[in-house]
């Protein structure tokens, strides 16, 4: 497709967010890497359709957390190489002046052949394939068909590096070699491993970091999965997890900024068929950037960072309303690209929530439930927020945070976060409600900011 076409349909999309960030035609898994006042945001990125396929390298960088600006392609697939089938996902690193990516290259699809590639770079643009590629070229005995996505990072002298990986019929697992120059890699053995009831079938886009000060490792596979455990020698010990995102959000992986904040970037999938992502022209976005937390009961929490507050716009405000038993749309409120902050107080309603998207008629609307456990929603038990519980001091009350952004909405409660896919059919679904069910809920304070489109610059790709 000729980009101005390209363009032009992005432009006019009523779906296309307006402040995250999306490449046009197809993007997944994010990987954020953090450099001199700059996050950049590499991405699987198809440019020739908008659908997954051709796995290249797309790149974007922020000084802010909020605009972005499209860099060119950092890595594509050669004819010929170890990666002539695609450049799927890795990591970056930086030793002294230089960086080096470390990523799943694809020679064939059929049979699928997962081998483990370097490339180095002076700029984060140029990127040059290192002659010792593959660095790793198969999964030990005993591991696989998944073996791919490598995180890497300094540990004592040398270099660390997990492989997501799988034991074929009993779970995910997590495989870890070292290295002291980035190109000869030992295998360690099984870094982690979980049944797959736990965490799913396989283990994709680990990610490791300590998070204050206890170990954490990310992984993905339905969703993305945290981890907390110990880390000694070779092997990482798990114990609670749990869901970073509830809903459409996976492939997330983290950075650490010159703040010393762990800040996640997901993938935002799309929930439509593919016929109409080929005809919208795009696929995939880039969540808002989240900053991770451990919360007091020891999960791990998420908000937005602070620096979307950039791009809010002007203010309305309530206090004090109370939502009877039903649903309530509000007047004199509405948008499809705006922040919304609800703090529910207490109240003896079994369900409570805001509804976004909705048509007048609130036939389309998108619902954020929090729903109270046991007799007390803020008292006894653990109330929940989309199904996940909240973490919640006893007697707190309850802040709904949602960023509605076109077709994308992204909730977070009591630490716990909920992305959403909406494409409603009428374009005068940009309605705000809130309802209850079983009792009445109170809102203490309702804050709606419009947000600003962050633009749509000039050669999606
Ligand atoms: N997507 C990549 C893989 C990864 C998967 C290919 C996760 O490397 O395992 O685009 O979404």
């Amino acid at each position: 497709m000729p980009i101005p076409d390209l363009r032009d349909r992005l432009a006019a999309d009523p779906h296309r967010p307006a402040y995250h960030f999306l490449s046009g035609h197809w993007m997944n898994d994010p990987k954020p890497f953090f450099h001199n006042g700059e996050y950049h945001v590499f991405f699987q990125h198809n440019p020739e359709a908008a659908g997954w396929g051709n796995m290249r390298w797309g790149h974007t960088v922020s000084r802010d957390l909020a605009h972005w600006t499209p860099l060119p392609i950092a890595l594509e697939p050669q004819p010929g190489g170890p990666d002539a089938e695609g450049c799927w996902t890795g990591s970056v690193v930086r030793d002294g002046d230089r960086f080096h990516i470390l990523y799943t290259g694809i020679p064939r699809r059929e049979p699928l052949k997962q081998i483990q590639c370097l490339a180095s770079s002076a700029d984060l643009i140029t990127w040059e394939r290192d002659p010792a590629n593959p660095v790793i070229s198969e999964a030990p005995d005993g591991y696989g068909p998944c073996f791919r996505d490598p995180c890497v990072w300094r540990d004592g002298d040398g270099w660390a590096m997990l492989i997501g990986s799988e034991v074929q019929g009993q779970g995910g697992a997590v495989l870890l070699y070292r290295s002291t120059d980035l190109r000869r890699w030992e295998s360690r053995g099984p870094f982690f491993s979980a049944p797959a009831h736990e965490t799913g079938f396989d283990m994709e886009c680990p990610d490791f970091f300590t998070l204050d000060g206890h170990p954490v490792l990310l992984t993905s596979r339905n969703q993305t999965w945290w981890r907390r455990g110990e880390f000694s020698g070779d092997r990482f010990t798990g114990g609670a997890y749990g869901m970073m995102d509830g809903g459409c959000l996976y492939a997330a992986k983290t950075l650490v900024d010159d703040r010393g904040r762990r800040i996640l970037f997901g993938w935002v999938r799309e929930t439509r068929p593919d016929d109409a992502l080929r005809e919208a022209g795009w696929g995939g976005v880039l969540s808002l950037p989240r900053t991770l937390a451990l919360m007091p009961d020891g999960t791990m929490g998420s908000q937005p960072v602070k620096e979307l507050e950039a791009l809010r716009g002007k203010r309305s405000r309530w206090e004090n309303l109370t939502v009877t038993d039903g649903f309530h749309l509000l007047e004199d409120v509405q948008g499809d690209s705006l922040e919304l902050s609800v703090t529910f107080g207490p109240g003896d309603a079994e369900t409570m929530g805001v509804s976004v998207r909705c048509s007048p008629d609130g036939v389309e609307r998108s619902d954020f439930t929090l729903q109270r456990r046991d007799d007390d929603f803020r008292m006894n038990g653990t109330p929940t927020f989309m199904g996940q519980p909240m973490s919640l001091s006893p007697n707190a009350d309850v802040t709904l945070r949602l960023f509605v952004d076109r077709s994308v909405v992204e909730g977070f409660a009591g630490g716990r976060a909920h992305t959403l896919r909406t494409y409603p059919t009428r374009a005068d679904a940009t309605g705000i409600g809130l309802f209850a069910t079983g009792g009445r809920a109170c809102v203490k304070c309702l804050e709606v900011w419009e947000m600003n489109s962050i633009g749509l610059w000039d050669n999606p790709s």
